[in-house]
């Protein structure tokens, strides 16, 4: 009947991390560009394979004048991928730890980041070259308030312009860009990118260096389509650039989640020149870049803040002047004075500024040595809090009983 909410909403008002005032509204009125990079992992960011950098372009943007780069940024997702990766940056709730909530929880009220976005004169827009039924997204959007989705038939798709999964992430983005020309201002377009997709494939001219060779042909060719996305974003910031749409938006980069599995530890370990990867290493190589571009602010800096997908809803809404501080969210905004360096994993593994937990084992993160338990404990207990919380509000589709305007419960629920 909605009285579990009343615990969640204490909980979430009680561990809200106050708004920076420096930062809040900083870049108001911008358009904002949410570009998904599918399965970019940060190890190979600021990296080389076999004397080859893999990505260039992302890797000048480390440290750009206009860009805030997060150094220590993780994915939270679990079995829906992409998928919950959306859900994460939406809602600022996890997903679930079985399936799929694009798929099991498709119809239930939500206050997404893109309501929001809309509720302050946005358009608010996907962009995906993909039937709009995969991942259930042409459901779940409308329950997201998204006013469009640019699905495959908003492209132009054709043999030569695709590969593996479809069409590659140059043509998107080029396409893509030509579409923002037509979309009313301020808007939000989250953009998923996709030739940088297991199996990992990409045709003869668009490789651009070569092969690594370890034992998996699955983390060799990762390499190379890992530099294909790398330019795909260049190119793609040159577009706007062409098209007048650079200087007056916010662009934010995030990698989805892992491309490399545990699967191919060994040639992983050979890679990253360790004896082995342990749970310890796993969790740690869960790290994704994240990247807030924004053109002509000379702000640029690295933040070496620990963080993830859950803390951008907050963050980027934020940013464009817009408060939360009734929304009923698990996330922190990463430039709050108050930002708690945590990450929680879906499985519940977790890492902070100074400790890993990860296959029961709690870690001293600077040292990888095995430390008591006792040290992970209070961190382990919120990590169940809080994904028993995101669950019961998925579970109980809760947020229908929840007005995040006056951040009252609607009227009647307890009666
Ligand atoms: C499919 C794309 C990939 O449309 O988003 O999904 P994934 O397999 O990475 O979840
Ligand atoms: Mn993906």
């Amino acid at each position: 009947d909605g009285s579990e909410l009343v615990e969640v909403d204490n909980y979430v008002q009680a561990n809200q991390a106050a708004t920076n005032e420096e930062m809040f509204g900083k870049y108001n009125g911008r358009n904002l560009i949410v570009v998904s990079l599918e399965s970019l992992q940060s190890f190979v960011i600021n990296n080389e394979m076999n004397g080859e950098v893999v990505t260039p372009f992302l890797n000048s943007l480390t440290n750009d004048q206009d860009t805030y780069y997060l150094n220590d940024f993780y994915h939270q997702t679990g079995l829906g991928k992409t998928s919950d990766s959306e859900f994460i940056v939406e809602n600022s709730l996890f997903g679930l730890g079985r399936g799929a909530v694009f798929f099991t929880h498709g119809g239930n009220t939500y206050n997404s980041m893109a309501e929001k976005l809309g509720e302050n004169g946005y358009f608010t827009n996907v962009m995906h070259s993909n039937n709009a039924s995969f991942w259930n997204r042409d459901m779940i959007y409308k329950s997201l308030n998204i006013d469009k989705f640019y699905d495959i038939n908003s492209y132009e798709v054709t043999d030569e312009n695709s590969v593996n999964w479809g069409l590659k992430d140059i043509p998107f983005f080029e396409q893509s860009a030509e579409l923002m020309t037509q979309m009313e201002q301020p808007f939000y377009s989250r953009m998923i990118t996709l030739t940088n997709h297991f199996p990992f494939t990409l045709d003869e001219e668009d490789i651009m260096i070569p092969e690594y060779n370890s034992n998996s042909g699955t983390l060799n060719r990762y390499f190379q389509t890992v530099r294909y996305l790398d330019e795909s974003i260049k190119i793609f910031f040159e577009e706007l650039k062409e098209k007048g749409l650079y200087d007056n938006s916010i662009i934010v980069m995030y990698g989805d989640h892992y491309g490399i599995s545990e699967n191919h530890n060994k040639a992983m370990a050979m890679y990253l020149n360790k004896e082995e990867i342990t749970a310890y290493d796993s969790a740690l190589l869960q790290s994704v870049p994240l990247f807030i571009h924004v053109p002509g602010s000379g702000d640029g800096q690295v933040i070496d803040k620990t963080a993830g997908q859950i803390d951008l809803r907050p963050t980027i809404l934020h940013l464009l002047g817009i408060d939360t501080s009734n929304d009923m969210q698990l996330g922190e905004d990463i430039f709050s004075e108050e930002h708690e360096n945590f990450v929680i994993f879906r499985d519940g593994r977790f890492v902070t500024d100074e400790l890993v937990y990860a296959g029961e084992v709690c870690y001293d993160r600077a040292t990888g040595v095995e430390i008591g338990i006792e040290v992970c404990q209070p961190f382990i207990d919120r990590a169940s809090t809080e994904l028993q919380y995101s669950d019961e509000i998925i579970n109980g589709d809760l947020l229908r009983f929840y007005d995040a305007k006056t951040g009252n419960l609607k009227q009647g629920v307890l009666e």
